[in-house]
């Protein structure tokens, strides 16, 4: 008998099958002590004589997420994966194992390496590495397309897709489907491989030749992609060599993990994947939710028709509100299409969206929220206006009702303090398409109660959202920080750099869409409502720049009036809006500007720095609660490149001191914009990072 009980590894043997189980939670991820663990469980097997075959399966609630994320720019503790996976391929006696779960990177490398496979129903395989700066280093490389066709392999490991149990069978990926827990499937396949019932080979053994074609399409796609990342083009540069001897390619594979490695992308990715976890530890998280089943959205517009969609998708019913009964229709038949969009998309069906659409009722009468859970509104965006309805409300709605707001810029405390329940009444800023976006500001107010903040959380996790923790101020996180750098943009288009250049650098620097470009989708005229409430606070020592007002003033919003920086007429170009650069034009002369050159280099220095300021003043205030909440606001809901993994990420790899410098540069064209923020002095004298605050 060789049963062991480590932590994380434990191996028993019975009836000539040593059975390993993989019992390291959440995830069983392959850190150091697994990996040992793995290792002598497989050489034990192998030594031990009443062993015939070795089974392997995962406790929990899948076989293995991979390796050990947590492990990545640390130094590596032996023994390496790939060794151990070599080892399990090179067992005398044959391996199976059971995949059950989301099985990933790692842990699909691990199956992969052993003699057969068997996938449990509603599991998931595949090959995420790259969507981490990396590829798959531990033979994934060599084994995927010697189990699978070439192109399949190549479209696998460079897009990190996962694929379903079925499709992986399908693919050759899996042997054969099992049934039953993964303890009871191990034990079946284990049976099977004995009596010679399931097939068994070495993968490593399968000789192929990479088809050279294949490989350079798939180089020339990726190459097109902006911003060029390494990792996808490495991957398949491994997999290039997956003709040669198994111990070859594995060389080379490893080289070219490691290259990655050192790669920034892979801590921006890495970063980003972590943000997305980290912004749910919140002080409320561990208040109980309220029950939610019913809801209404008050406004059927794009912004309440989306967040109808989203709350559709996640089950609960809904009831939209509108003034007229035809804009009720209307918004009815704009959620329909919403669903219908998503079927085009392959993301849903025909089926589905009828039994979905079954949940939304539409009405005029306002009455009608009386007994639902929660009730969001995204009428007007004037504090008039939803203070009187939310006064309405708290006459209307059940005691206990979750009362959200859709604001975006405005104070959530006065909203609140129209009723007489403000412990209800919480920010829920969506973006816009809200069914799409994935990024939720959960706005905390004074009294909010924390409960209602624990609601909003679990709501989100059933919409799929990144639900980020903010405090009230002007913008909250997104917006707030939004409006001092858009600011800059305007700044450096006044003092000479055309718009088409700032978005050009901007695009190339990685964002999707550059600010013109955006403002031009988003539709100029909300700004153009902004600021003019601000015009009254704003302050006289602040530049302003005209040039959108101007744009406005003819009724030119963007794309839903076909032009505005740029014209619409044909959707597939962008051209510049020849009346817009007249009116820049004049306003350049109009404000006496000396003209200047800017390089796409100052650009982006200058339009990051300010988004950095504005960033760091908000984790100052304690706005944001950490940088990385602040990260995630812009990585999940406005396009920030995510292998810089979020603008104070990003700011870490400039540096604190070398942003201060730049900052006090600046400021000798702009004493009132630029200013030094107190944490980032501080930060810089201390010699640390806005990653060294993650860790409060
Ligand atoms: C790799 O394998 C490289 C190899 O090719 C070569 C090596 C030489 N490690 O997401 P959840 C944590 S690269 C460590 O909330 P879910 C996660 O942070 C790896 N920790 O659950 C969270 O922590 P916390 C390739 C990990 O059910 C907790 O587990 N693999 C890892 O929604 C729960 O996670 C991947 O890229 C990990 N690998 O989703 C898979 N994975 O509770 C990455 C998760 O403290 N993982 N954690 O916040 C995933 O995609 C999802 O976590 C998964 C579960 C789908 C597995």
């Amino acid at each position: 008998m060789v049963d062991t009980e480590s932590a994380l590894i434990r191996t028993t043997v019975a009836n000539a099958i040593g059975l390993i189980a993989l019992n390291n939670p959440p995830v069983n991820a392959l850190g150091a002590v697994a990996r040992q663990g793995l290792a002598d469980a497989v050489a034990a097997l192998n030594a031990a004589s009443e062993v015939q075959v070795i089974a392997i399966y995962g406790e929990g609630k899948a076989l293995s997420a991979g390796a050990d994320i947590r492990e990545f720019g640390k130094p590596l503790v032996a023994p390496r994966l790939s060794d151990v996976l070599d080892q399990i391929e090179a067992s005398l006696k044959p391996v199976v194992i059971v995949l059950h779960g989301t099985t990933l990177g790692g842990g699909l490398e691990l199956a992969l390496a052993c003699h057969a496979r068997v996938g449990l129903p509603g599991a998931h395989v595949g090959l995420p590495e790259v969507t981490l700066g990396l590829l798959p280093g531990a033979g994934g490389t060599q084994r995927l397309p010697r189990l699978i066709a070439f192109d399949k392999a190549i479209d696998m490991i460079s897009s990190g897709r996962q694929v379903a149990v079925e499709e992986a069978l399908d693919l050759g990926l899996l042997d054969t489907i099992g049934e039953g827990p993964p303890h009871q499937a191990a034990l079946s396949a284990a049976k099977a491989a004995l009596n010679g019932s399931l097939m068994l080979r070495r993968t490593g053994d399968i000789a192929i030749k990479p088809d050279s074609a294949t490989i350079a399409a798939a180089i020339e796609r990726l190459s097109s992609k902006r911003p060029l990342l390494a990792a996808p083009i490495k991957a398949i540069q491994a997999i290039s060599h997956s003709g040669e001897p198994i111990v070859e390619g594995i060389k080379t594979e490893r080289r070219l993990f490691g290259e990655l490695m050192d790669n920034p992308d892979r801590q921006g990715l890495i970063h980003a994947f972590n943000a997305e976890r980290v912004v749910r530890r919140i002080p409320e998280a561990a208040a109980t939710p309220r029950e939610m089943k019913t809801a209404a959205v008050i406004g059927g517009g794009t912004m309440g028709v989306g967040i109808a969609t989203a709350l559709l998708q996640a089950g609960l019913r809904v009831t939209l509100i509108e003034m007229a009964a035809e804009r009720a229709e209307m918004a009815k038949v704009a959620v329909a299409k919403n669903f219908d969009e998503a079927i085009k998309r392959g993301k849903s069906t025909a089926e589905a969206r009828d039994k979905l659409l079954l949940g939304l009722a539409v009405t005029t009468d306002l009455r009608d929220v009386a007994t639902l859970d929660l009730v969001i509104e995204a009428v007007f965006e004037d504090i008039a206006t939803k203070t009187e309805l939310f006064s309405k409300l708290d006459n209307i709605c059940k005691s206990g009702a979750v009362l959200g707001t859709n604001t975006s810029y405005l104070d959530v405390n006065l909203i609140a303090a129209a009723t007489s329940r403000p412990q209800d009444v919480i920010g829920l800023h969506f973006f816009s398409p809200a069914h799409l976006m994935r990024l939720l500001e959960v706005v905390v107010a004074d009294r909010t109660a924390p409960e209602v903040v624990a609601t909003a959380l679990a709501l989100s996790g059933r919409m799929k959202k990144v639900a980020v923790r903010s405090g009230v101020c002007d913008g909250f996180i997104g917006n707030r920080i939004l409006a001092h750098y858009r600011k800059m943009a305007d700044y450096m288009l006044l003092d000479g750099a055309a718009f088409e250049q700032i978005d050009h650098a901007l695009e190339d620097f990685g964002f999707a869409m550059g600010p013109f470009a955006v403002a031009d989708l988003a539709g100029l005229d909300i700004g153009w409502a902004t600021r003019k409430r601000k015009a009254p606070t704003r302050p006289a020592e602040e530049r302003y720049v005209a040039i959108a007002d101007r744009i406005c003033e003819h009724g030119w919003f963007g794309r839903k009036s076909g032009r505005g920086y740029y014209l619409y007429d044909d959707p597939k170009i962008r051209r510049p809006n020849p009346d817009a650069l007249a009116i820049v034009k004049a306003e350049r002369a109009a404000a006496g500007v000396t003209l200047r050159r800017f390089t796409d280099q100052d650009i982006v220095a200058r339009y990051m720095t300010a988004m950095i300021s504005e960033a760091a003043r908000v984790v100052a205030e304690g706005v944001a609660m950490r940088p990385i909440d602040v990260d995630a606001v812009f990585l999940f809901g406005y396009g920030f490149p995510r292998h810089l993994g979020g603008p104070l990420n990003y700011a870490d790899r400039i540096g604190a001191a070398a942003l201060v410098e730049r900052i006090e540069a600046f400021a000798k064209e702009d004493r009132y914009y630029w200013q030094v923020p107190d944490l980032l002095r501080q930060l810089a004298k201390t010699k640390r990072g806005f990653a060294d605050l993650n860790q409060r």
